[in-house]
C-alpha cells in the first residue's frame, strides 16, 4: 500500500473541514477551549470525526490545534486524547485510507524580535506537541494557519526532529497574497520546501473564490504537493453568530475551479461543515489529477522579500565582511551593532539585493556573534542575508535563527568542508555557494575549476541537494599577482553557465587587489563576468561605477523592461532615505529605520538644540506617520511597523527625562487609557508625561481597556476628568462604548478623547466632552476644567 507521501502526489487527498464551527454547533460558548472538549465531551468529537470521514475525508484533524503550552496546561493529556478520539472514529468507521493528523495551530505570541516569544522557546513548545503526538499514534502533522513565516520554521524544526511522520503546512495569506508578517508565496513556499515540509498550501482567512490567485501563484513556485482548505466563504455577523456567505454547491464549484489549477490536497476551514466536505468531494473526486511538477527555480528569502537566481543577474552587497575595513572590524569589537545595522540599510538603500554577513575576526566569539548579527540585521531589513563563515558552528546556529532560506558562503570541493556543510545544507536548506577549490589548491586553468564544480554538484546530490541550489564561485584572483587570474575567472563563468547550465557567483572586488583607482578595473570586470553569465555579484553597491555598470547590463541585455530601473537610478537626482551616508542621518529616518540605538542617541544630540515637544511634533510623529502610509500601502510589514515604534518609544523615553517638571501641588486627578481592542500607546504616554509635567496627578490605566475597568476606577477615585485614546477605526467603537458607560454611572466625569483616528466631529458625535489633537491640547483641556472649572 502507498504510504501518505506518494498518495498525495498520485491522487486526490479530502481534508476534512471545520472542528470549531461545529463544535460551535455542539455548544462550545465563546472563550471556552475547544481543545478541553477532548476530555469533557470525548463522544461528541468522535460523532464529528465520524461525520467527516462518511462525507469521505481522509484526513481527519484531531482537536489539538491550539494544545500547546501557552494554552492549555496538561498538553499531552489534551494531545493524547485529541489523537485517540480520531483515532477511534477512524476505527469505527471502517477506513483503511483515511489519517490522523495531529493539527498544530499558531501559539498566539509573536516571537522575538516582534514579540517576546524566543525563537528556540518556540521550537520546544511545538516539539513537546509532536512528542505527544507521535507517541498517541497520530499519522501525520499538519502545521495549519500559520500567520508568520517564523513561528512556520520553528513549527517545522520541531517537526522534522521529532518525528519521521509526513509534515504538511498550510499558511493564512490576505488578499494583497501577504502573510500578517509580510510573508510572500515566493518567500515562504521555498522556505518549507528547505525545511523538508512534505506539502504545502493555504488555509481560513480567505473563501475559495478570494484564495484561487493566491493558489495559482503557489502552484507555479511549489514543487511540493499543495494543500487547498478554505473558509465557506468570507464572514458575516448574524446577531451574535458568524455565518459564511457559501452554500455547499457553491463552494463545491470553486473548489473544482481550484482544483484544476493542478492541486492535490483539497478541504475546507472555518464555517464548512461535513455537508460541505461531502459535496466537494463528490464533484471534485472524478475531476483529472495532475501530480504537482519539480521546479527549476532557486530562491534566497527572508521572512518578506524573496530573490531569484537566475532571471537576472543578483547583487551581493559585501560590506559587512570585516576583511580590509578597519571601522567595521572596531564596531565587531566593541559590539556598536548599529553601525553595522547601518551598513547593512545604506547597501539595501543602494540596490543590493542580498546581503553578505561575515563576522569573522580571530578574536570574536564567532557563532554567538554571528546569531546576534543575523537577528540584529532582520529587525531592520528584509533584504534576504547570505550566511558567510566558515566556522561550521556559526554557520549552524545562523541557519537555524536565520528567518527564511538564505544562501550560504560557502563550502568547497574539499571533502571535509563538503561533509561538514552539506547535512548543514540539507537539514535547514538554503542556496549554497561552492567554491572552485579542493585538496590540491585553486587550479589555474578554467577546465580544472569546472572539474571541481561537477564535483561539488556531485557530492550534493547524496544529500539530496539539487544542483539548481549550488552556485559555483569561478575565484577571481587578483590580476596584479597573475595577470591571468581575469580570464581564468571569465572561463570558468563561461563553462559552467552555458556548459553545466549552472549558477554562478564572483566576490568581484578581488580582481583588483594591489592596483591603485581598483572601481575602474571592477567596473569593467562585472560588465565582463555578467556577459559571460554571472549570476550572482558579489560588490559593493555604495560605489556608483559598480552600480552603473550593473544597471547599464541590464538595460543593454533587455532585463530592464524600458529602461525602467535605469530612468529611475540616473533620470533625476536620486531620492534617498538618507542624505549622503548615515553619519548624517535625521531622527526621523533613524525612527523609520528602526534604528533603535541611533534614534535615542539623536534625541540625546537633538535635546541640545530643541525644545523636547518640537521634537516630538517634527520628528517622532511624521516618522511614524510615514511608517503607517508605508505599513498601509504594503510596501513595509507589521515587523518594520515594530522596529519603528520601538526606536520611537526610546527616542521618546529620552525625550521624557529633559521635560520641565512642574514640582508644585498636583492640579487635578485624571485617568488615562487607550481602550479596549487597542495597543496603540505611543501618543497616549505622550499625552501622560505631558499632563504630569504641567503639574496633573495622572492615573494611567495602561492598552486595551475594557470600560467597566475605566468606569470602576473613575467611580473609585472620585475622578472628574478622564483622557481616552484610540488610533484605529475598529477599536473607536469601543470609546464610544466606554463613553457611554462612563455618562450612565459616573455622570458627572468630563470625557477628553484623542488619537489619529480621530477629529472634533467625531468626538462630538460618540459624546465626548472634548477633543484634543495633540497631547498639548491635553494640557489646555485640563487646565480648562481644574483651573477654570469650565470643561466644554
Ligand atoms: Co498600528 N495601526 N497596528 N501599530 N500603527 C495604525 C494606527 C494604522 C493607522 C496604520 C495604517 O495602516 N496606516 C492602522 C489602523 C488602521 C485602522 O484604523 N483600522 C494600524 C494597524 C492596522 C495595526 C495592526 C492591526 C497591525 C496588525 O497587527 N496587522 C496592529 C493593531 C493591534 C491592536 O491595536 N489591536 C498594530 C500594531 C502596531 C504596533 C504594535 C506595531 C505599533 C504600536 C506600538 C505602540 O503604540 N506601543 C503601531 C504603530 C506605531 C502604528 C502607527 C504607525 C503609529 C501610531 C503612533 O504611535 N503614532 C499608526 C499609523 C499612524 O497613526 N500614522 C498605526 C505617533 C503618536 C504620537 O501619535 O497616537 O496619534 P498618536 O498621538 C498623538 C495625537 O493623536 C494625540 O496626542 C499624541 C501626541 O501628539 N493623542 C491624544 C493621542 N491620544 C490622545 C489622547 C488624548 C489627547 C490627545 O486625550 C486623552
Amino acid at each position: 500500500m502507498k504510504t501518505l507521501k506518494e498518495r498525495i502526489n498520485t491522487e486526490w487527498i479530502f481534508f476534512d473541514g471545520a472542528l470549531g464551527t461545529m463544535l460551535q454547533k455542539k455548544g462550545l460558548a465563546a472563550g471556552q477551549c475547544p481543545e478541553m472538549w477532548n476530555l469533557d465531551h470525548p463522544e461528541i468529537l468522535i460523532e464529528i470525526h465520524k461525520a467527516y470521514l462518511e462525507a469521505g475525508a481522509h484526513i481527519i484533524n484531531a482537536n489539538t490545534f491550539g494544545a500547546n503550552r501557552c494554552k492549555v496546561e496538561n498538553v499531552k493529556e489534551v494531545v493524547t486524547a485529541g489523537i485517540s478520539l480520531a483515532k477511534q472514529a477512524v476505527q469505527e468507521s471502517h477506513r483503511q485510507d483515511a489519517y490522523v493528523a495531529l493539527d498544530i495551530g499558531p501559539t498566539g505570541k509573536l516571537l522575538a524580535p516582534m514579540g517576546d516569544l524566543d525563537f528556540e522557546e518556540a521550537v520546544s513548545i511545538f516539539a513537546e506537541m509532536v512528542r505527544a503526538g507521535v507517541k498517541a499514534g497520530a499519522d501525520l502533522v499538519l502545521i495549519e494557519t500559520m500567520s508568520d513565516s517564523y513561528e512556520a520554521k520553528a513549527a517545522l524544526l520541531a517537526a522534522k526532529e521529532n518525528c519521521d511522520l509526513p509534515v504538511f503546512i498550510t499558511f493564512i495569506f490576505d488578499e494583497n497574497h501577504r502573510l500578517l508578517s509580510g510573508g510572500s508565496v515566493q518567500s515562504v513556499i521555498p522556505m518549507c520546501e528547505g525545511l523538508k515540509a512534505d506539502a504545502v498550501g493555504i488555509n481560513c482567512g480567505l473563501g475559495p473564490a478570494q484564495m484561487l490567485p493566491i493558489v495559482k501563484e503557489i502552484v507555479q513556485i511549489s514543487s511540493l504537493p499543495v494543500i487547498v482548505n478554505p473558509n465557506a466563504g468570507l464572514p458575516r455577523q448574524l446577531g451574535n453568530q458568524t455565518v459564511y456567505d457559501l452554500s455547499d454547491d457553491e463552494f463545491a464549484f470553486w473548489m473544482k475551479e481550484i482544483a484544476a489549477l493542478g492541486v492535490q490536497g483539497v478541504g475546507g476551514c472555518c464555517g464548512t461543515t461535513p455537508s460541505t466536505i461531502k459535496t466537494m468531494i463528490q464533484t471534485i473526486r472524478n475531476c483529472p489529477f495532475q501530480p504537482i511538477a519539480p521546479k527549476k527555480m532557486t530562491w534566497v528569502t527572508s521572512y518578506s522579500q524573496a530573490v531569484q537566481i537566475g532571471p537576472k543577474p543578483v547583487v551581493i552587497g559585501e560590506r559587512i565582511n570585516p576583511t580590509g575595513k578597519k571601522r567595521l572590524k572596531e564596531a565587531l569589537r566593541n559590539q556598536e551593532y548599529e553601525y553595522i545595522l547601518s551598513q547593512a540599510l545604506e547597501q539595501e538603500i543602494a540596490g543590493a539585493h542580498i546581503l553578505d554577513v561575515n563576522v569573522g575576526l580571530p578574536e570574536i566569539d564567532e557563532p554567538s556573534m554571528m546569531k546576534e548579527m543575523i537577528c540584529q540585521i532582520q529587525s531592520v531589513t528584509a533584504c534576504p542575508l547570505q550566511i558567510d563563515t566558515g566556522n561550521i558552528e556559526a554557520l549552524e546556529q545562523a541557519l537555524r535563527i536565520y528567518n527564511g532560506r538564505p544562501m550560504v558562503n560557502s563550502v568547497n570541493g574539499k571533502l571535509e568542508s563538503m561533509e561538514s556543510v552539506f547535512p548543514l545544507i540539507q537539514k535547514y536548506g538554503a542556496v549554497v555557494v561552492g567554491l572552485c577549490l579542493d585538496e590540491e589548491g585553486i587550479p589555474e586553468q578554467a577546465e580544472q575549476r569546472v572539474e571541481i564544480a561537477k564535483k561539488i554538484y556531485h557530492k550534493a546530490e547524496e544529500y539530496g541537494i539539487p544542483s539548481k541550489d549550488i552556485v559555483i564561485d569561478g575565484l577571481a584572483m587578483t590580476i596584479s599577482s597573475s595577470s591571468q587570474a581575469g580570464v581564468v575567472a571569465l572561463e570558468t563563468i563561461d563553462q559552467i553557465s552555458r556548459e553545466l547550465n549552472g549558477y554562478t557567483i564572483l566576490g568581484v572586488s578581488n580582481i583588483s587587489f594591489g592596483l591603485p583607482q581598483r572601481e575602474i578595473i571592477n567596473s569593467h570586470f562585472l560588465s565582463m563576468a555578467l556577459t559571460k553569465g554571472l549570476s550572482c555579484a558579489i560588490i559593493n553597491p555604495n560605489s556608483e561605477d559598480m552600480m552603473k555598470s550593473y544597471r547599464s547590463y541590464l538595460a543593454l541585455q533587455a532585463l530592464d523592461p524600458q529602461c525602467k530601473g535605469y530612468i529611475e537610478a540616473y533620470g533625476s537626482v536620486p531620492t534617498q532615505k538618507f542624505t549622503d551616508s548615515s553619519e548624517n542621518m535625521t531622527l526621523k529616518q533613524a525612527i523609520q529605520a528602526g534604528l533603535k540605538g541611533r534614534a535615542e542617541q539623536l534625541t540625546l544630540e537633538l535635546l541640545n538644540q530643541k525644545d523636547p515637544l518640537e521634537i516630538v511634533d517634527a520628528e517622532l510623529i511624521p516618522a511614524l506617520d510615514q511608517v503607517g502610509k508605508e505599513y498601509e500601502s504594503g510596501i513595509l510589514f507589521l515587523p518594520q511597523l515594530l522596529m519603528s515604534a520601538e526606536a520611537a518609544k526610546l527616542s521618546f523615553s529620552a525625550i521624557k527625562e529633559k521635560m520641565p517638571q512642574d514640582n508644585k501641588v498636583a492640579k487635578g486627578r485624571i485617568v488615562l487609557a487607550t481602550v479596549q481592542g487597542d495597543i496603540h500607546d505611543i501618543g497616549k504616554n505622550i499625552v501622560k508625561v505631558l499632563l504630569e509635567n504641567y503639574g496633573y496627578d495622572v492615573i494611567d490605566l495602561g492598552k486595551d481597556v475594557a470600560p467597566e475597568q475605566i468606569v470602576s476606577c473613575v467611580k473609585n477615585e472620585n475622578i472628574s476628568l478622564v483622557g481616552l485614546s484610540a488610533l484605529m477605526t475598529t477599536t473607536v467603537v469601543n470609546m464610544e462604548k466606554t463613553i457611554r458607560l462612563l455618562h450612565e454611572q459616573a455622570p458627572h466625569v468630563k470625557i477628553m478623547v484623542g488619537g489619529a483616528v480621530l477629529n472634533p466631529e467625531y468626538a462630538k458625535m460618540i459624546h465626548a466632552d472634548h477633543y484634543a489633537p495633540d497631547a498639548m491640547g491635553s494640557v489646555r483641556y485640563a487646565d480648562q476644567v481644574f483651573l477654570k472649572g469650565q470643561g466644554e
